[in-house]
């Protein structure tokens, strides 16, 4: 599932992209003395190493050298012979703020990403995927924003990157991110009247959910609101619960048009494997239980449809839910009620007094 190394190198680690920012943010300067400097944490899991280096690199050129602490790569116990030596050497010569530490054993994203932020230095936080290209003035609008109002965890605007030709694109509708009853992130395309008004100002604006391969945070205000929950397991459903925590405990999620990074997407081995595989459907699971309230029926019921239907939690699993739950209660968070009020009004709850959840397919 990796992007074919001889081929990509074609592509130089170190490329001028396409400023894709609306107009009005490149005239925009930013007071950057004042800012807090940031720790980049990349958990890498046997990723393409062009793919990685590309990532550091742009992360490099492209963020004022004030404003970054550090890079810190997160290596998942991969077993590809390149990320041992080879990247290993690589990251020496890139000088003191790029760091490596790897896992003895598979973690997984989330605990890998929470093994990263032990480690880092800086007051801000930004979590990218290994397979990503920053843009220019990426990281100063997540600042200035975070600077305004540290209770809220930033999406930047992600772009396209070609996973065949590394094009770097942008796409052509902004977006916000909802959610499904089977609690799957999925892209909904904003009225034309308020892409307009984002596309003229730049100026940030809200989404339900986060779609997870690039967030920036206070790092006590998302400590504060119990970062992850390390007891979901790889891979999956982490962006989902944490969007709904942060609105229900009295956060929000944005995104800024004038923050730019590029995402390869491409089929994952995860999700190539089934679109639910079953450490995903658990994590979901635990979402629904923590999160849904009395609205989990229709998650039981929506996932119903999918062939891991069976995959259950342990008993310690269930045990350890608790935990969140007592956060939960201990942060007065609001109800699922009141997210789909006032903050997901797309997602509609079924009738009442309906009898089956299904889908109808043709054969
Ligand atoms: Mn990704």
């Amino acid at each position: 599932y990796n992007i074919n190394i001889s081929r990509s190198e074609e592509i130089p680690l170190r490329r001028t992209i396409k400023d894709t920012r609306p107009e009005t943010c490149k005239d925009t300067s930013f007071n950057i003395s004042s800012f807090p400097s940031a720790s980049v944490i990349i958990p890498l899991y046997n990723e393409g190493l062009s793919l990685v280096l590309r990532t550091v690199h742009s992360v490099l050129d492209r963020t004022p050298d004030v404003l970054l602490k550090e890079i810190i790569l997160v290596d998942d116990a991969s077993s590809h012979e390149d990320l041992g030596e080879p990247l290993e050497q690589y990251v020496d010569e890139l000088g003191e703020k790029v760091k490596l530490i790897r896992n003895f054993e598979r973690q997984g994203l989330i605990r890998s990403r929470l093994h990263g932020m032990q480690l880092s230095r800086a007051p801000v936080i930004v979590f990218l995927d290994a397979h990503i290209e920053v843009n220019v003035q990426w990281l100063e609008p997540i600042l200035a924003q975070l600077q305004e109002k540290p209770n809220s965890i930033i999406q930047p605007f992600v772009d396209g990157v070609d996973p065949d030709s590394l094009e770097y694109s942008a796409p052509n509708i902004l977006y916000r991110g909802g959610l499904t009853w089977d609690l799957r992130y999925v892209w909904i395309r904003l009225a034309e009247h308020i892409q307009e008004a984002a596309f003229r100002s730049g100026q940030p604006y809200w989404t339900p959910t986060l779609i997870g391969c690039a967030l920036a945070m206070d790092k006590a205000y998302f400590k504060s609101i119990g970062s992850f929950d390390a007891d979901q397991l790889i891979w999956g459903g982490e962006n989902v619960e944490l969007s709904l925590r942060t609105w229900m405990c009295g956060g929000s999620l944005v995104t800024l048009p004038c923050s730019r990074v590029g995402h390869v997407f491409r089929p994952t081995p995860y999700k190539r494997e089934t679109p639910f595989h079953s450490t995903w459907q658990k994590n979901l699971i635990r979402t629904a239980e923590v999160w849904l309230g009395p609205y989990k029926k229709y998650f039981y019921s929506a996932t119903s449809i999918f062939e891991n239907r069976h995959v259950n939690l342990t008993e310690t699993e269930w045990k350890s839910l608790e935990k969140r739950k007592s956060l939960r209660d201990k942060l007065q968070c609001k109800s699922f009620d009141w997210f789909l009020r006032e903050v997901s009004p797309d997602l509609h709850p079924p009738p009442r007094n309906s009898m089956q959840y299904g889908e109808i397919t043709n054969e």
